[in-house]
Protein backbone atom coordinates (compact mmCIF):
# COMPACT_ATOMS: atom_id res chain seq x y z
CA UNK A 1 0.00 0.00 0.00
CA UNK A 2 1.30 3.61 -0.73
CA UNK A 3 2.21 5.40 2.21
CA UNK A 4 -0.08 7.95 1.84
CA UNK A 5 -3.06 5.75 1.22
CA UNK A 6 -1.58 3.89 4.64
CA UNK A 7 -2.07 7.56 6.47
CA UNK A 8 -5.09 8.27 4.97
CA UNK A 9 -6.73 5.01 6.54
CA UNK A 10 -4.97 5.40 9.92
CA UNK A 11 -6.07 8.91 10.45
CA UNK A 12 -9.86 7.72 8.98
CA UNK A 13 -9.83 5.23 12.26
CA UNK A 14 -8.21 7.87 14.83
CA UNK A 15 -10.96 10.44 13.33
CA UNK A 16 -13.63 7.76 14.00
CA UNK A 17 -12.17 7.02 17.31
CA UNK A 18 -12.26 10.57 18.34
CA UNK A 19 -16.02 10.69 17.57
CA UNK A 20 -15.90 8.58 21.19
CA UNK A 21 -15.76 10.90 23.72
CA UNK A 22 -17.36 13.70 21.24
CA UNK A 23 -19.59 16.06 24.09
CA UNK A 24 -18.05 14.38 27.02
CA UNK A 25 -14.84 16.28 27.33
CA UNK A 26 -16.42 19.98 28.24
CA UNK A 27 -14.31 22.56 25.94
CA UNK A 28 -11.66 20.31 25.68
CA UNK A 29 -11.71 18.49 22.12
CA UNK A 30 -11.95 15.04 21.89
CA UNK A 31 -8.93 13.60 20.19
CA UNK A 32 -7.88 10.50 18.61
CA UNK A 33 -5.02 8.91 18.67
CA UNK A 34 -3.39 5.75 17.25
CA UNK A 35 0.23 4.53 17.77
CA UNK A 36 1.23 2.14 14.50
CA UNK A 37 4.61 0.18 13.94
CA UNK A 38 5.09 -1.57 10.99
CA UNK A 39 1.20 -1.38 9.39
CA UNK A 40 0.06 -2.63 13.06
CA UNK A 41 -1.97 -0.72 15.71
CA UNK A 42 0.47 -0.70 18.97
CA UNK A 43 -2.61 1.18 21.15
CA UNK A 44 -5.23 3.92 21.10
CA UNK A 45 -6.35 6.61 22.72
CA UNK A 46 -9.20 8.73 23.17
CA UNK A 47 -9.21 12.11 25.29
CA UNK A 48 -10.95 11.15 28.25
CA UNK A 49 -13.83 12.29 30.15
CA UNK A 50 -13.90 15.75 31.12
CA UNK A 51 -11.07 16.56 28.71
CA UNK A 52 -8.04 14.76 30.32
CA UNK A 53 -5.70 12.85 29.67
CA UNK A 54 -5.16 13.56 26.25
CA UNK A 55 -5.70 11.36 23.68
CA UNK A 56 -1.75 10.79 23.23
CA UNK A 57 -1.03 10.35 26.79
CA UNK A 58 -3.27 7.47 26.70
CA UNK A 59 -2.42 5.31 23.59
CA UNK A 60 1.47 5.73 24.95
CA UNK A 61 0.21 4.65 28.16
CA UNK A 62 -0.93 1.40 26.38
CA UNK A 63 1.85 0.87 23.95
CA UNK A 64 4.28 1.08 27.09
CA UNK A 65 8.19 0.60 25.66
CA UNK A 66 6.78 -0.26 22.03
CA UNK A 67 6.05 3.36 21.17
CA UNK A 68 9.87 3.52 20.28
CA UNK A 69 10.31 4.16 16.19
CA UNK A 70 6.34 4.14 16.09
CA UNK A 71 4.38 6.77 14.06
CA UNK A 72 1.47 8.25 15.86
CA UNK A 73 -1.81 9.52 14.26
CA UNK A 74 -3.45 12.44 15.96
CA UNK A 75 -6.71 13.81 14.58
CA UNK A 76 -4.93 17.42 16.26
CA UNK A 77 -1.98 19.01 16.59
CA UNK A 78 -0.62 17.55 19.77
CA UNK A 79 -0.19 20.43 22.35
CA UNK A 80 3.22 21.74 23.63
CA UNK A 81 2.20 23.93 26.56
CA UNK A 82 2.12 23.00 30.02
CA UNK A 83 -1.48 23.16 30.85
CA UNK A 84 -2.81 21.15 33.74
CA UNK A 85 -1.17 18.00 32.16
CA UNK A 86 2.71 18.13 30.50
CA UNK A 87 2.95 18.77 26.75
CA UNK A 88 1.83 16.01 24.39
CA UNK A 89 4.70 16.81 21.77
CA UNK A 90 7.15 16.31 24.62
CA UNK A 91 5.51 13.02 25.99
CA UNK A 92 5.51 12.00 21.89
CA UNK A 93 9.33 12.58 22.00
CA UNK A 94 10.21 11.34 25.29
CA UNK A 95 8.57 7.99 24.32
CA UNK A 96 11.12 7.91 21.21
CA UNK A 97 8.01 7.73 18.23
CA UNK A 98 9.40 8.29 15.07
CA UNK A 99 7.00 9.87 12.76
CA UNK A 100 4.16 11.85 13.70
CA UNK A 101 0.71 12.53 11.19
CA UNK A 102 -1.45 15.31 12.00
CA UNK A 103 -5.20 16.27 10.59
CA UNK A 104 -5.82 19.84 11.83
CA UNK A 105 -3.40 22.44 13.61
CA UNK A 106 -4.38 23.51 16.77
CA UNK A 107 -5.94 26.75 17.29
CA UNK A 108 -5.15 27.27 20.61
CA UNK A 109 -2.90 30.07 21.03
CA UNK A 110 -1.31 28.19 23.41
CA UNK A 111 -0.15 25.53 21.12
CA UNK A 112 -1.34 26.95 17.15
CA UNK A 113 2.09 25.11 15.47
CA UNK A 114 4.03 25.14 18.30
CA UNK A 115 3.52 21.23 19.07
CA UNK A 116 4.70 20.39 15.09
CA UNK A 117 7.44 22.65 15.20
CA UNK A 118 8.80 20.73 19.20
CA UNK A 119 8.60 17.43 16.90
CA UNK A 120 9.95 18.64 14.46
CA UNK A 121 12.78 20.26 16.35
CA UNK A 122 13.49 16.48 18.22
CA UNK A 123 13.98 15.34 14.99
CA UNK A 124 10.73 13.47 14.37
CA UNK A 125 9.20 13.47 11.06
CA UNK A 126 5.75 15.31 10.86
CA UNK A 127 2.89 15.77 8.23
CA UNK A 128 0.02 17.37 9.12
CA UNK A 129 -3.72 18.44 6.82
CA UNK A 130 -4.17 15.04 5.98
CA UNK A 131 -8.17 14.42 6.03
CA UNK A 132 -8.30 17.70 7.23
CA UNK A 133 -11.98 18.17 6.32
CA UNK A 134 -12.99 14.91 7.49
CA UNK A 135 -10.80 15.99 11.16
CA UNK A 136 -12.65 19.23 10.73
CA UNK A 137 -15.77 18.13 10.85
CA UNK A 138 -14.77 15.72 13.61
CA UNK A 139 -13.55 18.86 15.72
CA UNK A 140 -16.03 21.34 14.45
CA UNK A 141 -17.52 21.94 17.95
CA UNK A 142 -13.99 22.57 19.36
CA UNK A 143 -13.09 24.82 16.40
CA UNK A 144 -16.32 27.51 16.54
CA UNK A 145 -15.98 27.80 20.26
CA UNK A 146 -11.99 28.88 19.95
CA UNK A 147 -12.49 30.57 16.29
CA UNK A 148 -15.53 32.24 16.48
CA UNK A 149 -16.30 31.87 20.49
CA UNK A 150 -19.78 30.24 20.29
CA UNK A 151 -21.07 26.97 19.62
CA UNK A 152 -21.37 24.97 16.48
CA UNK A 153 -24.78 24.54 16.12
CA UNK A 154 -26.80 21.56 14.31
CA UNK A 155 -30.24 22.14 13.80
CA UNK A 156 -32.70 18.95 13.50
CA UNK A 157 -36.30 19.12 11.88
CA UNK A 158 -38.75 16.53 11.43
CA UNK A 159 -40.43 16.97 8.23
CA UNK A 160 -43.64 15.23 6.99
CA UNK A 161 -44.06 13.79 3.27
CA UNK A 162 -46.36 17.25 2.77
CA UNK A 163 -43.78 19.71 4.12
CA UNK A 164 -44.81 19.75 8.05
CA UNK A 165 -43.50 19.62 10.98
CA UNK A 166 -46.67 18.76 13.04
CA UNK A 167 -50.02 19.68 13.81
CA UNK A 168 -50.99 22.39 15.61
CA UNK A 169 -53.12 22.08 18.80
CA UNK A 170 -52.09 18.51 18.89
CA UNK A 171 -49.17 16.69 20.63
CA UNK A 172 -46.00 15.06 19.44
CA UNK A 173 -47.32 13.86 15.81
CA UNK A 174 -44.89 10.90 15.18
CA UNK A 175 -43.41 12.11 11.64
CA UNK A 176 -40.43 9.51 11.51
CA UNK A 177 -39.97 5.62 12.76
CA UNK A 178 -37.64 4.40 15.38
CA UNK A 179 -34.87 4.15 13.65
CA UNK A 180 -34.44 7.92 12.70
CA UNK A 181 -35.45 8.45 16.54
CA UNK A 182 -32.44 6.45 17.33
CA UNK A 183 -30.21 8.21 15.30
CA UNK A 184 -31.59 11.62 17.02
CA UNK A 185 -30.98 10.13 20.36
CA UNK A 186 -26.89 9.74 19.24
CA UNK A 187 -27.15 13.12 17.87
CA UNK A 188 -28.13 14.44 21.72
CA UNK A 189 -25.83 12.73 23.27
CA UNK A 190 -23.28 14.00 20.93
CA UNK A 191 -24.02 17.46 22.25
CA UNK A 192 -22.92 19.78 25.16
CA UNK A 193 -26.96 21.45 24.76
CA UNK A 194 -30.28 20.98 22.99
CA UNK A 195 -32.43 24.32 22.55
CA UNK A 196 -36.52 23.97 21.89
CA UNK A 197 -38.91 26.99 21.78
CA UNK A 198 -41.50 27.30 24.94
CA UNK A 199 -44.29 26.28 21.98
CA UNK A 200 -42.31 23.06 21.57
CA UNK A 201 -41.88 22.49 25.63
CA UNK A 202 -45.81 23.55 25.89
CA UNK A 203 -47.43 21.77 23.27
CA UNK A 204 -45.22 18.62 23.45
CA UNK A 205 -43.95 18.53 27.04
CA UNK A 206 -40.48 17.01 25.88
CA UNK A 207 -38.24 15.36 27.93
CA UNK A 208 -34.90 16.04 25.61
CA UNK A 209 -32.89 13.38 27.06
CA UNK A 210 -30.83 10.75 25.56
CA UNK A 211 -32.86 7.48 26.38
CA UNK A 212 -30.56 4.94 23.87
CA UNK A 213 -29.39 2.05 26.13
CA UNK A 214 -26.07 2.29 27.33
CA UNK A 215 -26.36 6.49 26.29
CA UNK A 216 -28.88 7.37 29.14
CA UNK A 217 -26.28 9.21 31.14
CA UNK A 218 -24.78 11.17 28.17
CA UNK A 219 -27.94 13.79 28.16
CA UNK A 220 -27.13 17.70 27.17
CA UNK A 221 -27.76 20.42 29.40
CA UNK A 222 -31.19 21.13 27.99
CA UNK A 223 -32.73 25.22 27.10
CA UNK A 224 -36.06 26.41 26.65
CA UNK A 225 -36.32 29.98 24.82
CA UNK A 226 -39.30 31.43 27.01
CA UNK A 227 -39.52 35.12 26.32
CA UNK A 228 -42.31 35.19 29.34
CA UNK A 229 -41.15 32.62 31.85
CA UNK A 230 -44.31 30.35 31.35
CA UNK A 231 -41.95 26.90 31.54
CA UNK A 232 -44.98 24.97 34.01
CA UNK A 233 -43.08 23.45 37.33
CA UNK A 234 -45.08 20.50 36.35
CA UNK A 235 -43.28 20.24 33.01
CA UNK A 236 -41.13 16.86 32.69
CA UNK A 237 -38.18 19.44 31.90
CA UNK A 238 -38.79 21.32 35.10
CA UNK A 239 -39.61 18.23 37.00
CA UNK A 240 -35.98 16.62 36.29
CA UNK A 241 -34.22 19.61 36.12
CA UNK A 242 -32.08 18.17 39.06
CA UNK A 243 -31.16 15.14 37.55
CA UNK A 244 -30.11 17.01 34.20
CA UNK A 245 -29.83 20.61 34.04
CA UNK A 246 -32.17 22.92 32.42
CA UNK A 247 -31.49 26.40 31.38
CA UNK A 248 -34.62 28.34 30.84
CA UNK A 249 -33.81 31.59 28.64
CA UNK A 250 -35.76 34.57 29.49
CA UNK A 251 -36.68 38.21 28.70
CA UNK A 252 -36.76 41.37 30.65
CA UNK A 253 -39.36 41.12 33.28
CA UNK A 254 -42.14 43.08 32.52
CA UNK A 255 -42.08 46.76 33.26
CA UNK A 256 -44.16 49.43 34.58
CA UNK A 257 -46.84 46.66 35.47
CA UNK A 258 -46.84 46.08 39.15
CA UNK A 259 -48.98 42.82 39.01
CA UNK A 260 -47.32 41.10 35.83
CA UNK A 261 -44.06 42.06 37.05
CA UNK A 262 -44.75 40.26 40.89
CA UNK A 263 -46.11 37.35 39.44
CA UNK A 264 -42.73 36.98 36.89
CA UNK A 265 -40.79 37.48 39.55
CA UNK A 266 -42.37 34.49 41.54
CA UNK A 267 -42.48 32.27 38.84
CA UNK A 268 -38.82 33.04 38.12
CA UNK A 269 -38.49 32.18 41.95
CA UNK A 270 -40.33 28.94 41.79
CA UNK A 271 -38.42 27.45 38.93
CA UNK A 272 -35.01 28.80 40.55
CA UNK A 273 -36.42 25.98 43.60
CA UNK A 274 -37.40 23.43 41.28
CA UNK A 275 -33.32 23.51 39.64
CA UNK A 276 -34.21 25.54 36.50
CA UNK A 277 -31.79 28.09 35.95
CA UNK A 278 -33.23 31.23 34.53
CA UNK A 279 -30.78 33.36 32.09
CA UNK A 280 -31.96 36.64 31.36
CA UNK A 281 -31.06 37.26 27.74
CA UNK A 282 -33.58 38.30 24.77
CA UNK A 283 -34.13 35.04 23.48
CA UNK A 284 -35.06 36.71 20.21
CA UNK A 285 -31.32 38.10 20.05
CA UNK A 286 -29.38 34.60 18.46
CA UNK A 287 -26.06 36.06 18.76
CA UNK A 288 -26.15 37.48 22.36
CA UNK A 289 -27.65 33.81 23.73
CA UNK A 290 -24.73 32.09 21.72
CA UNK A 291 -22.41 34.16 22.98
CA UNK A 292 -24.02 33.49 26.69
CA UNK A 293 -23.45 29.99 25.95
CA UNK A 294 -20.00 29.92 25.00
CA UNK A 295 -19.41 31.70 27.56
CA UNK A 296 -20.77 28.65 29.88
CA UNK A 297 -18.45 26.13 28.29
CA UNK A 298 -20.94 25.09 25.50
CA UNK A 299 -19.55 24.00 22.42
CA UNK A 300 -22.20 22.18 20.61
CA UNK A 301 -25.86 23.24 20.80
CA UNK A 302 -28.54 21.17 19.00
CA UNK A 303 -31.46 23.04 18.02
CA UNK A 304 -34.52 20.99 17.74
CA UNK A 305 -37.73 22.25 17.81
CA UNK A 306 -39.95 24.24 16.56
CA UNK A 307 -40.59 26.14 13.59
CA UNK A 308 -40.22 29.73 15.25
CA UNK A 309 -36.79 28.52 16.49
CA UNK A 310 -35.39 27.22 13.68
CA UNK A 311 -36.34 30.23 11.66
CA UNK A 312 -34.86 32.26 13.58
CA UNK A 313 -31.61 30.58 13.92
CA UNK A 314 -31.21 30.32 9.76
CA UNK A 315 -32.45 33.24 9.11
CA UNK A 316 -29.84 34.91 12.30
CA UNK A 317 -27.40 32.94 9.74
CA UNK A 318 -25.91 30.94 12.55
CA UNK A 319 -26.71 27.28 11.43
CA UNK A 320 -23.73 25.17 10.64
CA UNK A 321 -25.19 21.95 10.42
CA UNK A 322 -28.63 21.02 9.20
CA UNK A 323 -29.86 17.22 9.94
CA UNK A 324 -33.61 16.93 8.00
CA UNK A 325 -35.47 13.85 8.22
CA UNK A 326 -38.67 12.90 6.19
CA UNK A 327 -41.07 11.07 7.30
CA UNK A 328 -43.45 8.51 4.69
CA UNK A 329 -46.46 9.73 5.93
CA UNK A 330 -48.46 13.26 5.43
CA UNK A 331 -49.80 15.50 8.25
CA UNK A 332 -52.81 16.86 6.25
CA UNK A 333 -54.96 19.37 8.19
CA UNK A 334 -53.25 21.98 10.26
CA UNK A 335 -50.20 21.29 9.46
CA UNK A 336 -47.19 23.27 10.73
CA UNK A 337 -44.90 24.34 7.83
CA UNK A 338 -41.37 23.58 7.71
CA UNK A 339 -39.02 26.39 6.71
CA UNK A 340 -37.12 23.19 5.40
CA UNK A 341 -38.50 20.92 2.92
CA UNK A 342 -36.47 17.58 1.47
CA UNK A 343 -35.04 17.60 -1.68
CA UNK A 344 -34.21 21.56 -1.58
CA UNK A 345 -30.66 22.45 -0.45
CA UNK A 346 -31.15 25.62 1.65
CA UNK A 347 -28.95 28.66 0.38
CA UNK A 348 -25.36 28.77 1.72
CA UNK A 349 -25.68 24.76 2.50
CA UNK A 350 -24.51 21.89 0.48
CA UNK A 351 -25.82 18.42 0.81
CA UNK A 352 -23.54 16.27 2.63
CA UNK A 353 -25.09 13.17 2.35
CA UNK A 354 -28.18 11.18 2.55
CA UNK A 355 -29.12 7.74 4.63
CA UNK A 356 -32.67 5.97 4.59
CA UNK A 357 -33.73 5.14 8.20
CA UNK A 358 -35.85 2.41 8.20
CA UNK A 359 -38.67 4.17 5.88
CA UNK A 360 -37.37 7.44 6.64
CA UNK A 361 -34.46 9.47 5.14
CA UNK A 362 -31.90 11.69 6.65
CA UNK A 363 -30.42 14.37 4.78
CA UNK A 364 -27.42 15.87 6.13
CA UNK A 365 -26.27 19.28 5.03
CA UNK A 366 -23.37 21.70 5.83
CA UNK A 367 -22.18 25.33 5.17
CA UNK A 368 -20.94 25.71 1.65
C1 LIG B 1 -3.84 17.25 22.76
N1 LIG B 1 -4.51 16.08 22.88
O1 LIG B 1 -6.35 14.92 23.41
C2 LIG B 1 -6.48 17.24 23.52
C3 LIG B 1 -5.77 18.48 23.33
O2 LIG B 1 -6.62 22.40 29.82
P1 LIG B 1 -5.62 21.51 29.16
O3 LIG B 1 -4.27 21.61 29.74
O4 LIG B 1 -6.11 20.08 29.07
O5 LIG B 1 -5.47 22.03 27.65
C4 LIG B 1 -6.57 22.16 26.81
C5 LIG B 1 -6.05 22.37 25.40
O6 LIG B 1 -5.35 21.21 24.99
C6 LIG B 1 -7.14 22.54 24.37
O7 LIG B 1 -7.54 23.89 24.23
C7 LIG B 1 -6.43 22.07 23.12
O8 LIG B 1 -5.53 23.06 22.66
C8 LIG B 1 -5.61 20.90 23.65
N2 LIG B 1 -6.38 19.67 23.56
N3 LIG B 1 -4.49 18.42 22.92
O9 LIG B 1 -2.63 17.23 22.52
C9 LIG B 1 -5.80 16.02 23.25
N4 LIG B 1 -7.77 17.23 23.92
ZN1 LIG C 1 -1.96 17.23 24.90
Amino acid sequence: MAVAAEDERFMAAAIRLSLRNLGRTGTNPSVGCILVKDGAVLATGVTDLGGRPHAERVALAGAGEAARGATAYVSLEPCSHHGKTPPCAEGLIEAGVARVVVSVVDPDERVSGRGIAMLAAAGIEVETGVLEGEGRRALAAYLMQKINKRPNVTLKLAVSSDGMLGRLGARQVAITGPVARGQVQILRAESDAILVGIGTALADDPALTCRLPGLQDRSPIRIVLDQDLRLPLYSKLALTAREVPVIDVAGEPPRFDDAADRSFLARREALDEAGVEVLQCDPRNVAALLAALASRGISSLLVEGGATVARSFLDAGFVDRIHLYSGAGPIGENGIASPLVPGAVPPGFALRRTMRLGNDLLEEYERD
